[in-house]
């Protein structure tokens, strides 16, 4: 099969708070990480979005010419994009659009491997699709159930509405099975400490479990490697251990529908007696990506979670660059061992 030709387009709503530079960059390498190659990426400045068409007009035949010319066979959103926004830009554009968060699901829905995994990127697909079939009811809805826009029961739409539905509760059901599974393990090993990593995606978390509990986690240079909670004993210390887990990297705006489906995943964290913040001290954007971990710990009522902060990757930096780090951060690389038996020491004081 032909790898999907991405057209990017991004709106520039020039926030002195969000620079776009750092958030395209990541765009383009979840695309890369979703197997797509890009044909071309298009930005435009504007004060807001277009609330019809995302995009200005003259923008979008562009986009359109651009697409014919390149060989383009998606168009890829950065925004976010409402349902009339997707219909009437498709209309113009006659390309799927891909939007983040189906971006991101995607990614995730190539990547799952575990029964839980699989059920949960499943159901967080569905709920999107249906968010986005609401905004083309709504628009069906408008010229009213007259002739012509009914058939015999009822339209297509609400046939998928329907099947949607039916879906979404089986899954709801299975992830709820195994919620009671985990509840039931994490009974059998109570008693025992649980540290967890969490991080923005690639700051290196596996990485880390890997150093600490001499395991062989995936690890690699992708967003998005690891899905599923991973738990591995560590040894901290003369007759000290305690577990550590390893779960889904977070990343900017993480889709609510995510957030939602892999509640049982998420739920490890909960349960946790301290939390490993990871960042990736060498990526620039790192203050940034810190901010998004910790909005998604908030939302997840971890704000006041006793927390170990982590600066990761520090063998990359230069001495000056080092110096710089925030004070309360533990420097630390998962590549040359530094910074791993302090760790371990603050994490077994923390426990
Ligand atoms: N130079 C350097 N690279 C590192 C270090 N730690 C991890 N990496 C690299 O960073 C990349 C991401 O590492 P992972 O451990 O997979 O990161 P993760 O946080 O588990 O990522 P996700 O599972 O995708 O959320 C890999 O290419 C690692 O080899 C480090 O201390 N120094
Ligand atoms: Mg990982």
């Amino acid at each position: 099969m032909n790898p999907t030709r991405a057209l990017v387009v991004a709106v520039d709503l020039d926030l002195p708070k969000r620079p776009l530079a750092p958030e395209l960059e990541e765009f383009l390498a979840l695309v890369e990480a979703a197997g797509a190659e890009v044909a071309g990426v298009v930005v435009q400045q504007r004060a807001a979005v277009d609330p019809a068409l995302l995009v200005g007009v003259g923008k979008a035949r562009e986009l359109a010419e651009i697409a014919e010319r390149d060989g383009a066979t998606a168009l890829f959103v950065l925004n976010d994009i409402r349902p009339r926004q997707r219909t009437n830009l498709e209309k113009i554009v006659p390309l799927p659009i891909v939007d983040r968060t189906m971006l991101i699901l995607d990614i995730f829905a190539q990547r799952a491997r575990s029964r839980e995994g699989k059920l949960q990127v499943e159901l967080a697909q569905l709920r999107h699709r249906a968010a986005n079939l609401a905004g083309l009811g709504t628009v069906l809805s408008r010229l009213g159930g007259g002739v012509g826009t009914r058939g015999p029961g009822e339209t297509k739409l609400e046939v998928d509405r329907r099947r949607i539905r039916l879906r979404v509760a089986a899954l709801e059901r299975d992830l709820e099975r195994v919620r009671r599974q985990r509840d039931v393990q994490r009974a059998g090993r109570k008693g025992e400490p649980l540290a967890a990593l969490v991080g923005y995606t690639n700051a290196g978390k596996s990485s880390l479990l890997n150093r600490l509990t001499n395991a062989e986690s995936y690890v690699a240079d992708q967003p998005f490697a690891t899905l599923d909670t991973t738990l591995r004993r560590a040894y901290l210390g003369p007759g000290r251990s305690a577990l550590i887990a390893d779960t889904v990297g977070f990343i900017t705006a993480l889709p609510k529908e995510l957030v939602a489906a892999f509640k049982a995943t998420l739920e490890e964290l909960q349960h946790a007696d301290v939390l490993v913040e990871v960042f990736d001290a060498s990526n620039p954007d790192w203050p940034r990506q810190e901010e998004s971990v910790r909005e998604i710990l908030a939302d997840l009522g971890l704000a006041a979670a006793p927390v170990i902060r982590v600066a990761n990757k520090i063998d990359r930096l230069d001495t000056v660059a080092r110096a710089l780090l925030p004070p309360d951060a533990l420097p630390v690389s998962t590549l040359s061992g530094e910074g791993i038996e302090a760790l371990r020491t603050r994490i077994s004081q923390r426990l």
